[in-house]
């Protein structure tokens, strides 16, 4: 299998029903539909409607309903940079190698466009639904998606990892660590895997594994990440540098060291690897996509 080729077909078709998705900037008075799409289509790795994809296939999925969920998908994660980035949070100026959506249309737009872009999502998930011919499935694949960015994933995550900004992290800083890219990332990751397969069928057990890969796949996503905040550059990585050094963030890697922080990351990607074991069908694209996430440098 040739990964590189493979991962471009996968990220073409995410794209594409992305672009198709998104709402038209026509007829609409203001910037609204302009920064919702400039925020989507202006860059990204379109990592996770490709892991959704993934499961999809391996658990044989067939329906024309994935496109909606995977974009979806796309525009909560975006939403939630858009957010991340604002002065209230992150305060940055850069992202996927651009502007970040505040930066390019003032502060409101920035609320704005993660608030529409949020609540698009849904109906994009109702599309889905709709189109699905297995209504279940879909429901159960939406209300994942729906749990895993909500207040106890995503959103818990993110509300604990602010409110350390100010006082840092007391106790035991890994296991308090640990929860934070628990639910600020690999809950995202998580629910893509888990949804994708929930809209093909999986059942409970078959579910749970998956969330277990995800998660792994996600704490190395995120010790990586902090690991390129300090180690890549703007042009390399698309966003700031020092970031969480700048908005007093604890990291693996302001905690344990880079090399130590490394070990993690290869540590969890042997273990997410590990368990596609126990999936069924072809995995091979799947356990080459977990490696690259881990090695990846933007
Ligand atoms: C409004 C939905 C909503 C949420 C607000 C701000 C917030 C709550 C959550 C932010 C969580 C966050 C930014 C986690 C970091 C996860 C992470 C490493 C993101 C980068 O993902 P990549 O590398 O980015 O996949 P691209 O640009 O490639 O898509």
């Amino acid at each position: 299998m040739n990964f590189d080729k493979e991962l471009e077909l996968r990220v073409k078709k995410a794209n594409q029903a992305i672009e198709e998705c998104l709402p038209k900037d026509e007829g609409m008075p203001g910037n609204l539909v302009e920064s919702m799409r400039y925020s989507v289509l202006v860059g990204g790795k379109r990592v996770r409607p490709v892991l959704m994809g993934e499961l999809f296939e391996i658990f044989g999925g067939k329906g024309k309903e994935l496109r909606f969920i995977q974009s979806a998908m796309e525009l909560i994660h975006t939403a939630s940079l858009c957010h991340d980035d604002l002065p209230a949070l992150d305060n940055d100026l850069l992202r996927r190698g651009k502007k970040t959506t505040h930066a390019q249309f003032g502060e409101a737009m920035g609320i704005l466009a993660g608030d529409a872009l949020l609540n698009y999502a849904y109906e994009l998930l109702f599309d889905g639904i709709n189109e699905s011919e297995n209504k279940e499935n879909a429901l159960n694949a939406a209300r994942i998606l729906s749990k895993k960015s909500g207040y106890l994933g995503m959103l818990g995550g993110q509300s604990v990892d602010v409110e350390h900004e100010k006082t840092g992290i007391k106790g035991d800083q890994l296991e308090i660590l640990e929860y934070i890219n628990e639910k600020k990332t690999a809950a995202l990751i998580e629910g893509a895997m888990m949804t994708g397969a929930a809209l093909a069928g999986a059942d409970c057990e078959q579910l749970k594994l998956i969330e277990k890969i995800g998660n792994r796949i996600g704490l190395a996503f995120q010790i990586q990440d902090d690991i390129l905040d300090v180690t890549g550059t703007p042009q390399s990585i698309g966003k700031s540098v020092f970031s969480d050094m700048k908005n007093n963030k604890e990291t693996y890697v302001a905690i344990v060291g880079i090399e130590e922080a490394s070990k993690r990351v290869i540590d969890f990607t042997k273990e997410a690897v590990a368990l596609t074991d126990e999936l069924p069908g072809n995995t091979e694209f799947l356990k080459e996509m977990i490696s690259y996430l881990a090695l990846r440098k933007n």
